[in-house]
């Protein structure tokens, strides 16, 4: 007999909670967080309430890219501690009724890796495990716009480098320390495949996939479109979802037994559209648990421009575009539901409202919108204090490799240094990667923190959360209460109202005979409802309020003001 709970997908009630370790704890005063310094904090996880851990990666790297370029799938980088580290990390996480989520990087490896050190050689048989090419017909190979196709890195520059010793370039939709490796090779997949076994077996319960929509290529490698002015491609879709990512994706779940043993996948998508992901993530077969999709976070950029052109975010676009999304997957896909990763800008600056005034007020009611939405929500390290932009002001602050690629490129073109200056301000990853405050006086490590603390950490660390009750911690503590608690929350049917008003998002959650109704000021002035759009609120009963004291009616908003009313 079938048990409910297998139907089910234990995900679903899920709240996720994403440890940069670099930046989470720091056990050994080298200023670089490492896993004993997690180890240490799995009792505030506890207390937070959350279910699940997703490990940015830990594995042997050069740290090119922070560890997002792996040089050794099967060990941990020293930086970060051991295997047996790890191995605690995962039973003190067991113990406490949580599960671990590791970070799996395949679509690339680290150039210091020993499959692409082997792949050097042409005459290697692991040569066709990675990409390479020879000089565009009529070249000289290494000269000017020689690179066998005109696709751009997301780093910045031609995503092919050439090697003098064979003569030949490689491709690396990164940074050229991470050339991408060749799924087309039924080696490689086994290789990787093999590896992911390995990790289950040590008990794992799932994994994080980067790019992984970029892990099927467009054979053969063509050239893309070219925006006017523009030397080089920037057009994702010559390089996202290529025809093989169902069966690879199929391959890899018979392979690694990932419906048997229920493991978690999320897959980080570029250029997914809400269908393509609803075919990734349908119940109906095992391709992918959910999937990051990047729209609602492009929005306040503008499209075409410089890379970060900044562009207000209008309210209405972001509530229309994550409505799309809970219809478009409806209850064949399942959505992730994340505002912050270690890639983005740290919320309350970029879409609440960062002033000591109403920072505290926007943190939580950006987080009662995204949480109590459909599908499984990340709370990023930080996050759930309300954390803020890192507020670096010149180019030298900055360690992330995207963005000092971008600095130099865009000032070499001619952009004046403030406006790069203030794109990365606005939209540089190093602001989700400050330390983690765990007290006014830091508390991340007894040495010299790798990156400086945010200049916030006196106010906004959790010491001072904990302690206060109105704190952004405790209400993302009782967020995640909510979810575990109604099961509204999890199933309930998602409908938008009022899409079109420019400072309130309003929405209902609806099961059966029971309600929920969200509605929240997105402002930081007082805002009215318009009541005629919103269901009556006569036998509702108020769950949670972004305000220590709410007002009887819900005619008038106070700044960033929201609330949870439940009607049955
Ligand atoms: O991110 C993929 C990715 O697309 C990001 O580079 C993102 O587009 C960019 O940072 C936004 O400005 C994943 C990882 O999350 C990221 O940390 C890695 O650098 C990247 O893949 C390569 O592994």
């Amino acid at each position: 007999m079938a048990l409910v709970s297998e139907t089910d997908p234990w995900w679903k009630s899920a709240v996720v909670y994403q440890i940069y370790p670099r930046s989470f704890a720091d056990s050994d005063g080298d200023g670089v967080g490492d896993l004993r310094g997690a180890i240490g904090k799995l009792d505030y996880l506890k207390g937070l309430g959350v279910d699940v851990v997703w490990l940015s990666p830990v594995y042997r790297s050069p740290m090119d890219d922070n560890g997002y370029d792996i040089a050794d799938y099967r060990d941990v980088d020293p930086l970060f501690g051991t295997l047996d580290d790890l191995d605690e990390l995962i039973a003190g996480l067991h113990a406490r009724g949580m599960k671990l989520v590791m970070d799996l990087v395949v679509n690339h490896t680290s150039d210091e890796h020993a499959w692409f050190q082997e792949s050097r050689d042409p005459s290697s048989v692991k040569r066709d495990w990675y990409f390479w090419r020879p000089a565009r017909e009529g070249f000289e190979p290494g000269a000017q716009g020689a690179e066998p196709t005109n696709w751009a890195s997301f780093f910045g520059g031609p995503a092919w480098t050439y090697d003098e010793a064979s003569g030949e370039y490689f491709l690396h939709l990164f940074s050229p320390k991470q050339p991408d490796l060749n799924w087309e090779n039924p080696e490689v997949r086994a290789a990787v495949y093999d590896m992911m076994r390995w990790w289950v077996d040590r008990g794992v319960d799932g994994f994080r996939m980067d790019v992984i929509n970029l892990i099927s290529k467009p054979i053969p490698l063509t050239d893309g479109a070219v925006a006017p002015g523009q030397p080089l491609s920037y057009d994702v879709s010559q390089v996202a979802n290529g025809p093989r990512m169902i069966e690879f994706l199929e391959e890899m779940n018979r392979e690694v037994g990932i419906g048997e043993r229920r493991l978690f996948t999320v897959g980080e998508m570029i250029a997914v559209d809400v269908d393509r992901a609803r075919e990734y993530t349908s119940q109906h077969h095992d391709r992918l648990g959910m999937v990051f999709t990047f729209e609602h976070v492009t929005l306040d950029q503008e499209p075409g421009g410089m890379k970060w052109d900044l562009k207000p975010l209008s309210l209405p676009d972001l509530k229309r575009t994550m409505a799309r999304w809970q219809k478009g997957l409806g209850t064949e896909g399942w959505n992730s539901l994340y505002f912050e990763n270690h890639d983005q800008p740290r919320v309350v600056s970029r879409y609440g409202d960062d002033s000591p005034e109403h920072r505290v007020a926007s943190a939580k009611t950006l987080a009662t919108v995204l949480h109590l939405h459909r599908g499984t929500p990340y709370v990023y390290e930080g996050q759930e204090l309300g954390m803020i932009n890192a507020g670096f002001t010149t180019a030298g602050d900055y360690r992330d490799i995207e963005s000092r690629n971008f600095y130099t490129i865009a000032t070499g073109q001619g952009v004046p240094a403030e406006r790069a200056l203030a794109a990365l301000a606005a939209k540089s990853r190093d602001n989700a990667r400050t330390p983690m405050p765990w007290t006014p006086e830091g508390g991340f490590t007894t040495g010299t923190p790798w990156l400086p603390y945010n200049a916030a950490a006196p106010e906004i660390n959790v010491e001072a959360e904990l302690a206060d009750e109105d704190s952004v911690y405790h209400h993302y503590r009782r967020l995640i209460a909510l979810r575990h608690e109604l099961e509204v929350v999890r199933e309930g049917r998602f409908e938008l109202l009022l899409p079109d008003d420019e400072r309130i998002w309003a929405f209902t959650r609806t099961l059966r005979d029971e309600q929920l109704m969200v509605i929240a000021n997105m402002t930081s002035q007082v805002a009215g409802v318009p009541m005629g759009s919103i269901p009556s609120l006569e036998r509702a009963e108020l769950v949670l309020t972004s305000l220590p004291a709410a007002a009887d009616d819900v005619q008038t908003l106070e700044p960033w003001e929201s609330r949870v009313y439940r009607i049955r």
